[in-house]
């Protein structure tokens, strides 16, 4: 560091001590852990000299990024106006990420224009885990814009560096907090007892990446056909799914989303010579009957396709084991797959395990959302990967938007899928089959409205299935 940028940082260390940026004493964070210093930036916006300064010294740091960007995005909140600064100052454009919650219809989950494929360049203000660097870059993946550096003014040096290194993110700081504490220290605005107490309070608050976090990007994605995974797999479902997409050539799922039970036969006749799997949200159906799940059962058969109950099942467990099994679906005796969210702990899928491994049924687990403002966290996700993985003899897959894990025998099943990209009134998000099998390494896409709202629901069907076989197919060359 050259002296200048010395005196640059020491000032900004102690003016943001004086406007109570940086606080030491005895404080509980949001995780409930009791820590001795609270870092909180959102003050400086109170201080526009200061917010300049900080903005100017993120830019500095952002000389050292190597990659090209077409922009730069502040992760929400305190980060929003540095960004702005910087994009105004250096006539960089900016996008912003909304972080409202879902059900805002059609409002775009990032504002301002770009194009699939851009880089992106993200400014934060502090970092500890990195895991909101992380919400935001996911955000932007989901629009199809890459992320390969993000600066931050101040890294708590609890382990975010390599946390995003192993997404693939070079984090760039302009200081860490031992810098800070040394500043403060020299200038007796602290003790040297406060400075060890931080010392030892990072030493043991330190976050580690996690095995298998990271979206595998398609070139790393190992090149297995659909029937050399199939033999690796010791899940017998997994095998068998694997089976009918070879032999059928599709990674085509139909979702049934009718209300009548005739429509869904008459749709399934239709389409079931080209999908591996039909999904039913068995309980949207009005008529719903053991005869009409007789006859599912008939189709199934007759034209080699595996049944998925889309049911989501996300309660505590004894609640989900008699949802699986009791009721008037008695879900558990006809669906060859279900699906869970893990949001309520390993006792999902503990009960639903209980009925379906000795039934011989698998589980795909929803590790992320299609929907817009959905509140799925990078830390969600990873923790659902890592269940899968520990959980083989039950859980088959991801119900994703991502390739989550190299694991050749989990399966990554992509909702959100239309023949062009694009939204519906309800913050449904769509991308095309070519972006989630060959762009994004997913397997299986799942189409609902796309083809059954169509005129020509046969060939509506074939063009998907074409377009995502022919996706995977590019994949194995
Ligand atoms: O993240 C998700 C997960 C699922 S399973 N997003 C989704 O859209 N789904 C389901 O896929 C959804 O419940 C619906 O049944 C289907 C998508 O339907 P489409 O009409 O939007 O293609």
């Amino acid at each position: 560091m050259d002296v200048q940028a010395n005196i640059d940082t020491e000032k900004l260390v102690l003016d943001l001590f004086e406007v109570e940026g940086v606080k030491f004493g005895n404080y509980t964070l949001k995780s409930g852990v009791q820590a001795p210093v609270y870092i909180d930036l959102r003050v400086v916006v109170s201080y526009p000299e200061l917010m300049v300064r900080v903005s100017e010294m993120l830019w500095k740091a952002s000389q050292n990024v190597k990659s090209e960007y077409k922009s730069i995005c502040g992760v929400p909140y305190t980060a929003l106006p540095l960004a702005t600064c910087i994009s105004a100052k250096e006539n960089i454009p900016m996008l912003i990420r909304r972080k409202e919650a879902k059900g805002y219809g059609t409002k775009k989950l990032i504002e301002g224009k770009y194009n699939d494929g851009d880089n992106c360049l993200i400014i934060e203000d502090v970092c500890t885990s990195g895991s909101s660097v992380l919400d935001t870059v996911q955000a932007l993946k989901t629009c199809g814009i890459k992320v390969s550096d993000a600066i931050v003014l101040l890294d708590r040096e609890q382990g975010a560096v390599d946390v995003l290194k192993q997404h693939g993110i070079t984090l760039h700081s302009v200081m860490g907090l031992n810098q800070v504490m040394e500043i403060l220290e020299r200038s007796k605005k602290i003790d040297c007892e406060m400075v060890e107490k931080v010392r030892s309070f990072l030493q043991v608050n330190r976050f580690t990446p996690s095995t298998n976090t990271q979206p595998c990007q398609p070139n790393q994605i190992k090149k297995l056909s659909f029937t050399e995974r199939g033999k690796l797999c010791t899940n017998q479902m997994t095998k068998k799914l694997f089976g009918i997409m070879e032999e059928k050539k599709s990674n085509l799922v139909v979702s049934a989303d009718f209300t009548q039970s005739q429509q869904i036969l008459e749709l399934v006749d239709k389409v079931g010579p080209h999908v591996c799997m039909v999904k039913t949200h068995i309980d949207i159906v009005e008529d719903f009957s053991q005869d009409f799940i007789t006859k599912l059962l008939q189709m199934a058969q007759k034209h080699k396709f595996l049944l998925f109950e889309d049911r989501k099942y996300a309660d505590i467990g004894n609640t989900v084991k008699l949802q699986y099994n009791n009721g008037i679906y008695h879900v558990s005796s006809w669906a060859d797959i279900i699906n869970a969210h893990c949001i309520s702990g390993l006792g999902v899928l503990a009960a639903l395990k209980q009925i379906g491994l000795e039934k011989n049924k698998g589980c795909l687990l929803v590790a992320e959302m299609s929907s817009t403002g959905n509140m799925i966290t990078a830390e969600y996700t990873a923790a659902t990967v890592k269940l899968a993985e520990e959980n083989k003899d039950f859980v088959i897959g991801f119900i994703c938007q991502n390739r989550l894990s190299d694991d050749p025998t989990l399966l990554h099943l992509t909702p959100g899928v239309q023949l062009k990209k694009g939204s519906d009134d309800l913050g449904q998000q769509y991308l095309t089959p070519e972006e989630v099998i060959s762009k994004r390494g997913n397997d299986v896409i799942i189409v609902g409205r796309g083809i059954t709202q169509s005129a020509d629901v046969i060939n509506t069907a074939i063009a998907y299935k074409q377009s995502a076989y022919n996706a995977y197919c590019q994949l194995l060359q």
